[in-house]
């Protein structure tokens, strides 16, 4: 549950309670609207910078432009208005959640004329899959649920509505007592999980399924390629299949709410030994140090409070 903090909404930072919208909102029916997830950190030398707040600030608007949701928003306006919200609400380290909806107006599917609202919220989001996650690994199985799909969906954008397929793939993963699910994609091929990209590393190598696949093209899984290939550590963008990431050496997750997860059990299978290995190991403290502003390479990556 969120912390009742004051939420930027529509142009001002309203007190939470006021952060409200009517049960008439198109998007609570029809599923029309666009979010980001956003991590701002402590860095080392004290200071708080968000994480590559423009790119997910660029995505944003590349989602609302592909469902079709006129933003007047500027990226620099929606930029300035997070480092606002953090500094308000006195956070030096929080998930900030922008999201763009279409309110209350006209209804039914074809309604073009509704008013779009913005908001931006942020609060501490500790470890998105458990407070062991990070050094332990989780267990995954794979989803009932197939990835969504290009045919009929926008695997590139955030938007709301497709969250469906992310929400009970993942409700269906937690109730069976896993901590996360993977999901294929219609061929068969490994997507991602459903709210992280997947890495795989075979024979000291790393690999992930391609940008052109159905999943979401997750600034963390760029970010890692970066640091990766950075360390002389090679990356391959190829298709994978279940059975290579069951006798992989190493699997990990990424995302901005999951960081760097190992990934310790799939579908029963003990993975590699069992336990975070040296890749993801050493992936994860290039990760942090990132995050943190100690890569002296990327400063381009942080925007300070
Ligand atoms: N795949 C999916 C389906 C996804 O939702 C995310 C982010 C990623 C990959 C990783 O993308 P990136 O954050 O750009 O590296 N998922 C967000 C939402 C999680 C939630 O529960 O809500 C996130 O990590 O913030």
């Amino acid at each position: 549950m969120p912390e009742k903090l004051p939420i930027w909404l529509d142009g001002e930072i309203v007190p939470y309670e006021k952060a409200t919208t009517h049960v008439l909102s198109h998007s609570l029916h029809y599923g029309v609207g666009a979010f980001e997830g956003i991590r701002a950190y402590k860095g080392v030398d004290g200071r708080s910078a968000v994480f590559r707040l423009r790119e997910h600030m660029e995505r944003l608007l590349d989602s609302c432009k592909v469902a079709l949701i006129d933003v007047s928003y500027t990226v620099d306006q929606l930029i300035e208005a997070s480092v606002a919200l953090l500094k308000h609400n006195r956070l030096a380290e929080a998930y900030i959640r922008p999201l763009v909806w279409l309110g209350e107006g006209s209804m039914g599917v074809a309604a073009v004329d509704n008013e779009v609202r913005v908001a931006i919220a942020a609060w501490p989001w500790g470890a998105y899959l458990g407070a062991e996650a990070l050094e332990k690994g989780v267990r995954l199985c794979t989803s009932s649920y197939e990835r969504i799909g290009i045919r009929s969906h926008h695997e590139k954008a955030k938007i709301t509505g497709q969250y469906v397929n992310s929400v009970l793939a993942k409700r269906e993963a937690m109730s069976a007592g896993f901590h996360e699910a993977i999901m294929l994609d219609s061929q068969g091929y490994v997507a991602e999980g459903t709210g992280e990209n997947l890495f795989v590393v075979m024979k000291g190598e790393i690999y992930t399924p391609p940008a052109g696949a159905s999943i979401l093209a997750g600034i963390t899984r760029e970010t890692l390629i970066t640091i990766a290939r950075e360390a002389e550590l090679t990356v391959r963008e190829e298709a994978l299949t279940r059975t290579q990431l069951y006798i992989a050496d190493e699997v990990f997750m990424c995302g901005t709410a999951a960081e760097v997860t190992p990934v310790r059990e799939i579908d029963g299978r003990k993975i590699g030994a069992g336990e975070r290995g040296p890749i993801a190991t050493r992936i994860q403290s290039d990760y942090f140090d990132a995050v943190r502003g100690n890569n002296p390479r990327h400063k381009e990556w942080l925007t300070y409070l």
